[in-house]
Protein backbone atom coordinates (compact mmCIF):
# COMPACT_ATOMS: atom_id res chain seq x y z
CA UNK A 1 0.00 0.00 0.00
CA UNK A 2 1.12 3.27 -0.98
CA UNK A 3 0.08 6.20 1.05
CA UNK A 4 1.33 9.95 0.24
CA UNK A 5 1.15 12.58 3.39
CA UNK A 6 1.00 15.57 0.72
CA UNK A 7 -0.31 19.11 0.49
CA UNK A 8 -1.69 20.06 -3.09
CA UNK A 9 -0.11 22.82 -3.58
CA UNK A 10 3.59 22.16 -3.20
CA UNK A 11 6.03 21.74 -5.81
CA UNK A 12 7.19 19.07 -3.85
CA UNK A 13 4.33 16.83 -3.81
CA UNK A 14 3.63 17.61 -7.02
CA UNK A 15 7.10 16.40 -8.52
CA UNK A 16 5.92 13.01 -6.76
CA UNK A 17 1.86 12.72 -7.48
CA UNK A 18 3.88 12.83 -11.10
CA UNK A 19 6.04 10.55 -10.75
CA UNK A 20 3.10 8.20 -8.86
CA UNK A 21 0.68 9.09 -12.12
CA UNK A 22 3.29 8.08 -15.30
CA UNK A 23 3.77 4.74 -13.46
CA UNK A 24 -0.03 4.43 -12.98
CA UNK A 25 0.10 3.53 -8.91
CA UNK A 26 -2.74 3.95 -6.95
CA UNK A 27 -2.26 5.97 -3.91
CA UNK A 28 -4.16 6.53 -0.67
CA UNK A 29 -4.26 10.46 0.45
CA UNK A 30 -2.66 11.40 3.55
CA UNK A 31 -3.90 15.17 3.44
CA UNK A 32 -1.54 17.71 5.57
CA UNK A 33 -2.58 20.75 5.80
CA UNK A 34 0.19 23.11 6.09
CA UNK A 35 -1.65 25.86 7.18
CA UNK A 36 -2.92 24.60 10.23
CA UNK A 37 0.69 23.67 10.69
CA UNK A 38 -0.19 19.85 10.60
CA UNK A 39 3.07 19.05 9.52
CA UNK A 40 4.52 20.49 12.95
CA UNK A 41 2.53 17.93 14.95
CA UNK A 42 3.85 15.21 17.03
CA UNK A 43 2.31 12.38 14.65
CA UNK A 44 3.50 13.37 11.95
CA UNK A 45 6.98 14.50 12.99
CA UNK A 46 7.82 10.67 14.40
CA UNK A 47 7.19 9.83 10.56
CA UNK A 48 8.97 12.98 9.19
CA UNK A 49 11.51 14.55 11.81
CA UNK A 50 12.02 17.85 9.39
CA UNK A 51 7.90 18.18 9.41
CA UNK A 52 8.10 18.47 5.56
CA UNK A 53 5.85 17.65 3.22
CA UNK A 54 5.48 14.66 1.36
CA UNK A 55 6.51 11.67 2.64
CA UNK A 56 5.67 8.72 1.02
CA UNK A 57 4.56 5.28 3.18
CA UNK A 58 4.95 2.16 1.48
CA UNK A 59 3.70 -1.20 3.35
CA UNK A 60 5.21 1.05 6.69
CA UNK A 61 8.70 2.56 5.06
CA UNK A 62 8.32 5.90 5.24
CA UNK A 63 10.25 7.14 2.52
CA UNK A 64 11.04 11.51 2.33
CA UNK A 65 12.97 13.86 0.50
CA UNK A 66 10.66 14.56 -2.84
CA UNK A 67 13.77 13.61 -5.18
CA UNK A 68 14.30 10.45 -3.30
CA UNK A 69 10.55 9.57 -3.22
CA UNK A 70 10.75 9.78 -6.90
CA UNK A 71 14.29 7.55 -7.64
CA UNK A 72 12.37 4.97 -4.89
CA UNK A 73 9.39 4.83 -6.83
CA UNK A 74 11.23 4.43 -10.25
CA UNK A 75 13.27 1.98 -8.67
CA UNK A 76 10.40 -0.12 -6.58
CA UNK A 77 7.91 0.15 -9.40
CA UNK A 78 9.14 1.28 -12.86
CA UNK A 79 11.76 -0.72 -13.37
CA UNK A 80 13.76 2.58 -13.53
CA UNK A 81 12.18 3.34 -16.69
CA UNK A 82 12.32 7.37 -15.59
CA UNK A 83 16.28 7.21 -15.63
CA UNK A 84 17.77 7.38 -18.20
CA UNK A 85 20.33 4.36 -19.57
CA UNK A 86 23.40 5.94 -20.18
CA UNK A 87 25.88 6.69 -17.30
CA UNK A 88 25.72 10.39 -19.05
CA UNK A 89 22.32 10.90 -19.26
CA UNK A 90 21.65 9.90 -15.67
CA UNK A 91 23.98 12.15 -14.27
CA UNK A 92 22.98 14.78 -16.60
CA UNK A 93 19.23 13.73 -14.84
CA UNK A 94 20.91 14.10 -11.26
CA UNK A 95 22.64 16.96 -11.76
CA UNK A 96 19.17 18.88 -12.37
CA UNK A 97 17.44 17.29 -10.28
CA UNK A 98 20.00 18.13 -7.50
CA UNK A 99 19.74 21.78 -9.31
CA UNK A 100 15.93 21.81 -8.33
CA UNK A 101 16.55 20.82 -4.70
CA UNK A 102 19.41 23.15 -3.73
CA UNK A 103 18.99 26.40 -6.20
CA UNK A 104 15.29 26.31 -7.74
CA UNK A 105 13.70 25.25 -5.28
CA UNK A 106 14.79 28.01 -3.30
CA UNK A 107 14.26 31.11 -5.11
CA UNK A 108 10.89 30.09 -5.28
CA UNK A 109 9.85 30.08 -1.67
CA UNK A 110 10.39 34.19 -1.38
CA UNK A 111 8.37 34.40 -4.61
CA UNK A 112 5.77 32.24 -2.96
CA UNK A 113 6.03 33.62 0.35
CA UNK A 114 5.51 37.27 -0.39
CA UNK A 115 2.88 36.99 -3.17
CA UNK A 116 1.04 34.28 -1.97
CA UNK A 117 1.30 33.47 1.43
CA UNK A 118 0.36 37.08 2.87
CA UNK A 119 -2.93 37.16 1.33
CA UNK A 120 -4.15 34.46 3.93
CA UNK A 121 -4.19 37.60 6.53
CA UNK A 122 -6.51 39.16 3.61
CA UNK A 123 -8.51 35.86 3.73
CA UNK A 124 -8.70 34.70 6.88
CA UNK A 125 -7.78 37.76 9.17
CA UNK A 126 -4.45 37.88 11.36
CA UNK A 127 -6.26 36.72 14.79
CA UNK A 128 -7.22 33.80 13.15
CA UNK A 129 -4.12 32.84 11.67
CA UNK A 130 -2.82 33.46 15.22
CA UNK A 131 -4.99 31.29 16.56
CA UNK A 132 -3.45 28.74 14.35
CA UNK A 133 -0.25 29.07 15.42
CA UNK A 134 -0.47 28.45 18.57
CA UNK A 135 -0.08 24.65 17.34
CA UNK A 136 3.12 25.62 16.46
CA UNK A 137 5.53 23.59 18.75
CA UNK A 138 8.55 26.41 18.53
CA UNK A 139 6.31 29.43 19.76
CA UNK A 140 9.50 31.97 18.81
CA UNK A 141 9.36 30.39 15.41
CA UNK A 142 5.55 30.89 15.30
CA UNK A 143 5.77 34.65 16.50
CA UNK A 144 8.10 34.91 13.77
CA UNK A 145 6.07 33.95 10.78
CA UNK A 146 3.05 35.71 12.81
CA UNK A 147 5.21 38.63 11.75
CA UNK A 148 6.39 38.10 8.17
CA UNK A 149 3.31 37.21 7.00
CA UNK A 150 1.29 40.35 8.16
CA UNK A 151 4.53 42.30 7.64
CA UNK A 152 5.12 44.20 3.89
CA UNK A 153 6.17 41.83 1.12
CA UNK A 154 9.61 42.05 0.29
CA UNK A 155 10.07 43.03 -2.91
CA UNK A 156 13.78 43.13 -3.39
CA UNK A 157 13.77 39.46 -2.30
CA UNK A 158 11.16 38.91 -4.75
CA UNK A 159 13.31 40.53 -7.38
CA UNK A 160 16.17 38.98 -6.30
CA UNK A 161 15.19 35.50 -6.77
CA UNK A 162 13.84 36.18 -10.12
CA UNK A 163 17.24 36.86 -11.39
CA UNK A 164 18.45 34.25 -10.15
CA UNK A 165 15.61 31.81 -11.49
CA UNK A 166 16.22 33.12 -14.85
CA UNK A 167 19.91 32.38 -14.88
CA UNK A 168 18.92 28.78 -14.40
CA UNK A 169 16.50 28.87 -16.78
CA UNK A 170 18.57 30.24 -19.38
CA UNK A 171 20.95 27.51 -18.72
CA UNK A 172 17.98 25.37 -19.15
CA UNK A 173 17.25 26.88 -22.66
CA UNK A 174 21.12 26.24 -23.60
CA UNK A 175 20.93 22.78 -22.32
CA UNK A 176 17.25 21.68 -24.50
CA UNK A 177 18.96 23.37 -27.50
CA UNK A 178 22.44 21.39 -26.94
CA UNK A 179 20.53 18.61 -27.00
CA UNK A 180 17.74 19.11 -29.42
CA UNK A 181 14.97 17.68 -26.34
CA UNK A 182 12.27 17.17 -26.54
CA UNK A 183 13.44 16.60 -23.27
CA UNK A 184 15.80 17.71 -20.68
CA UNK A 185 17.68 14.61 -20.94
CA UNK A 186 17.00 14.39 -25.12
CA UNK A 187 15.43 11.54 -26.03
CA UNK A 188 14.70 9.77 -22.51
CA UNK A 189 11.16 11.72 -20.55
CA UNK A 190 13.06 11.44 -17.24
CA UNK A 191 12.70 12.28 -13.26
CA UNK A 192 14.67 15.67 -14.27
CA UNK A 193 11.54 16.76 -16.35
CA UNK A 194 9.18 15.58 -13.31
CA UNK A 195 11.20 17.55 -11.12
CA UNK A 196 11.60 20.97 -12.99
CA UNK A 197 7.86 21.23 -14.18
CA UNK A 198 5.96 21.79 -10.81
CA UNK A 199 7.94 24.77 -10.67
CA UNK A 200 7.43 26.17 -13.45
CA UNK A 201 3.76 25.43 -13.41
CA UNK A 202 4.08 27.77 -9.66
CA UNK A 203 5.61 30.48 -11.51
CA UNK A 204 2.91 30.47 -13.73
CA UNK A 205 0.86 30.26 -10.86
CA UNK A 206 2.69 33.56 -9.70
CA UNK A 207 2.18 35.21 -12.71
CA UNK A 208 5.63 35.61 -13.34
CA UNK A 209 5.79 33.30 -16.87
CA UNK A 210 7.65 36.11 -18.30
CA UNK A 211 10.75 34.58 -16.30
CA UNK A 212 10.59 31.45 -19.13
CA UNK A 213 8.53 33.01 -21.54
CA UNK A 214 10.76 34.18 -24.37
CA UNK A 215 12.91 31.31 -23.98
CA UNK A 216 11.80 29.57 -26.71
CA UNK A 217 13.10 25.95 -26.07
CA UNK A 218 12.07 26.04 -22.28
CA UNK A 219 8.64 27.14 -23.43
CA UNK A 220 8.37 24.82 -25.72
CA UNK A 221 9.39 21.96 -23.28
CA UNK A 222 7.04 23.40 -20.42
CA UNK A 223 4.08 22.92 -22.85
CA UNK A 224 4.77 19.33 -23.77
CA UNK A 225 5.33 18.76 -20.26
CA UNK A 226 1.26 20.27 -19.42
CA UNK A 227 0.70 18.10 -22.69
CA UNK A 228 1.34 14.79 -20.53
CA UNK A 229 -1.57 12.83 -19.03
CA UNK A 230 0.29 12.15 -15.55
CA UNK A 231 1.27 16.10 -15.24
CA UNK A 232 -2.68 17.23 -15.81
CA UNK A 233 -3.55 14.47 -13.49
CA UNK A 234 -0.66 15.34 -10.79
CA UNK A 235 -1.62 19.11 -10.64
CA UNK A 236 -3.36 20.82 -7.96
CA UNK A 237 -6.98 21.06 -8.76
CA UNK A 238 -8.09 24.77 -9.03
CA UNK A 239 -9.72 24.76 -5.58
CA UNK A 240 -6.93 23.55 -3.97
CA UNK A 241 -4.22 26.14 -5.49
CA UNK A 242 -3.47 28.92 -2.96
CA UNK A 243 -4.60 32.56 -3.63
CA UNK A 244 -2.19 34.07 -5.27
CA UNK A 245 -2.17 37.18 -8.26
CA UNK A 246 -3.84 34.46 -10.92
CA UNK A 247 -6.53 33.48 -7.75
CA UNK A 248 -7.57 36.17 -5.96
CA UNK A 249 -8.88 36.33 -2.50
CA UNK A 250 -12.49 36.25 -2.14
CA UNK A 251 -14.29 39.15 -0.98
CA UNK A 252 -15.89 38.12 1.79
CA UNK A 253 -13.88 36.81 4.68
CA UNK A 254 -13.06 33.28 4.25
CA UNK A 255 -14.87 31.06 6.90
CA UNK A 256 -12.35 29.96 9.25
CA UNK A 257 -14.77 26.91 10.47
CA UNK A 258 -15.14 25.66 6.91
CA UNK A 259 -11.44 26.10 5.87
CA UNK A 260 -10.35 22.99 4.97
CA UNK A 261 -8.30 21.39 2.43
CA UNK A 262 -9.14 24.29 -0.24
CA UNK A 263 -8.62 28.15 -1.00
CA UNK A 264 -12.15 28.83 -2.04
CA UNK A 265 -12.43 31.97 -4.38
CA UNK A 266 -15.68 33.87 -5.03
N1 LIG B 1 13.82 18.99 0.14
C1 LIG B 1 12.48 18.73 0.58
C2 LIG B 1 11.75 20.03 0.77
C3 LIG B 1 10.36 19.82 1.31
C4 LIG B 1 9.64 21.12 1.59
O1 LIG B 1 10.26 22.16 1.92
N2 LIG B 1 8.32 21.08 1.48
C5 LIG B 1 7.52 22.26 1.76
C6 LIG B 1 6.31 22.27 0.85
S1 LIG B 1 6.79 22.43 -0.85
C7 LIG B 1 7.08 22.22 3.21
O2 LIG B 1 6.91 21.17 3.79
N3 LIG B 1 6.88 23.40 3.79
C8 LIG B 1 6.42 23.54 5.14
C9 LIG B 1 7.43 24.22 6.02
O3 LIG B 1 8.56 24.46 5.59
O4 LIG B 1 7.08 24.48 7.16
C10 LIG B 1 11.76 17.84 -0.46
O5 LIG B 1 12.04 17.96 -1.65
O6 LIG B 1 10.92 17.02 -0.06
Amino acid sequence: MLELYHFWDSPCCFKVRTVLAELELEWTERYVMTVHFDHLQPDYQKLNPHCRVPTLVHDGLAVMQSSVIAEYLNDQFGNGGLTPKSPAGSAAMREWMADEQEYLFPLIVPMSFNTMMKLRVKAYGLEQLVEWSKRHPDQARAKDYLERVSGPADMDAITAAEKKFIWHMERLETRLRKTGGPWICGDDFSLADISIAPLLDRIEYLDRSRLYDNLPAVAGWYRRMKERPAFMKAAPPYEYRMWGPKKPVPAQQVDAAAAGHTFPSD
